[in-house]
């Protein structure tokens, strides 16, 4: 995997099933990388259980994951997969990380305040450090590079601050052991948002099934929900500049845009003045087309947990044994002695 360009490492939390904006915003693009980078992708089910769930759904929800991570083209030969959980460096690190942070980087971290809102006191610990875990999946691997959207930009600062820190406090100065990871800017995607409400983000723990499209939909279920997607009363928009005030118009064109692989202006210029279900009609016919095929696929592997089971357990010893040398040298820097 040495020559494959530089290593990346990017997860996916098994909370729920896997929905269209997991697919543009995440999956896609993790296909696309495979052809210029060293690709770790996980399941990131320690992360999973910062909230409260159900161990059962927990497991199956992984084999989904791994299964959504198969059916939309990623080479687990080529490349690795495997669920966090198997390999306990993320865990080992994670600790480590705990005492490099400091309270205060973490105290700033926006998105743990708007997760927990007015009920920070109830979220568990795990939450509030969630990002020191991620710090250590990354850098378990020394990943060069970490595909991110905008929500994880400072989780990934975070990440180089601790790089930069456990370096400065157990590493000679013209020796860092860390590399500080790039964010790797994608170029498609965006932000899908949900379809009954254009200004949150289309998201696995919705309490709304209407306001999401899973990959295990089938054509009836995604023609319908698009159907029922929340629009206004005005005909397709015409031009960019209509789209800020029309969030729900906006994410339905950026949702058509990115499956046609077109920009967003000759969306505009089709369906511009068009009645929306016109312009609906189209864009379900599109999703079935694109996510059908993968659901299908999905289901075909899920049938197969075994086989499942032996992509995660070769994955997870790829991953250790690129995780097991760095670890090494991790706590003979700290000082532990083993
Ligand atoms: N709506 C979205 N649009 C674009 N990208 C998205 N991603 C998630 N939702 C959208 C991207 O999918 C990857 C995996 O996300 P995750 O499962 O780790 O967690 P998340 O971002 O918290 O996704 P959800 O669906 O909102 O999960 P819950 O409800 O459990 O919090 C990431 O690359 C993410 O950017």
């Amino acid at each position: 995997m040495a020559d494959k360009g530089p290593r990346i490492f990017s997860g996916i939390q098994p909370t729920g099933g896997l929905h269209l904006g997991n697919y543009l915003g995440a999956l896609r693009n993790f296909v696309e990388l495979q052809a210029t980078h060293e690709c770790i992708y996980c399941v990131v089910d320690l992360h999973a259980i910062t909230a409260p769930h159900d161990p059962s759904e927990l497991r199956q929800n992984t084999y989904e994951a791994v299964a959504a991570f198969l059916a939309a083209g990623v080479d687990a030969r080529a490349h690795i997969i495997f669920n966090q959980a198997r390999v306990a460096a993320h865990s080992e690190l994670a600790w480590v990380f705990n005492c490099v942070a400091r309270y205060g980087w973490l105290d700033r971290m926006t998105q743990f305040k708007e997760k927990v809102g007015k009920h920070r006191a109830k979220a568990s610990v795990g939450l509030w450090v969630y990002p020191n875990l991620m710090a250590a999946d990354i850098l378990a691997y020394k990943a060069q590079k970490v595909p991110v959207g905008d929500d994880q930009r400072q989780h990934l600062e975070l990440v180089r601050d601790i790089a930069q820190k456990f370096n400065h406090d157990f590493c000679p100065k013209d020796e860092p052991f860390f590399p500080l990871p790039e964010p790797l800017i994608l170029k498609s995607g965006g932000r899908v948002m949900s379809l009954r409400d254009g200004t949150r983000k289309m998201s696995k723990s919705e309490p709304s099934s209407m306001s999401r499209i899973l990959l295990t939909d089938d054509a009836d279920a995604i023609a319908q929900k698009i159907r029922k997607a929340k629009t206004d009363a005005l005909p397709c928009p015409a031009e960019r500049d209509e789209l800020p005030q029309r969030p729900e118009a906006a994410n339905l064109i950026g949702i058509f845009a990115a499956l046609a692989n077109k920009p967003q202006e000759t969306v505009l210029a089709d369906y511009g003045g068009k009645p929306f279900s016109a312009f609906k009609a189209d864009l379900a016919a599109l999703t079935i087309s694109t996510i059908t095929p993968i659901g299908a696929e999905m289901a075909r592997l899920l049938g197969d947990v075994t086989h499942l089971e032996q992509i995660m357990s070769d994955g997870a010893a790829r991953a250790q044994a690129i995780a097991r040398p760095i670890m090494k040298k991790v706590k003979e820097l700290v000082g532990f002695a083993v």
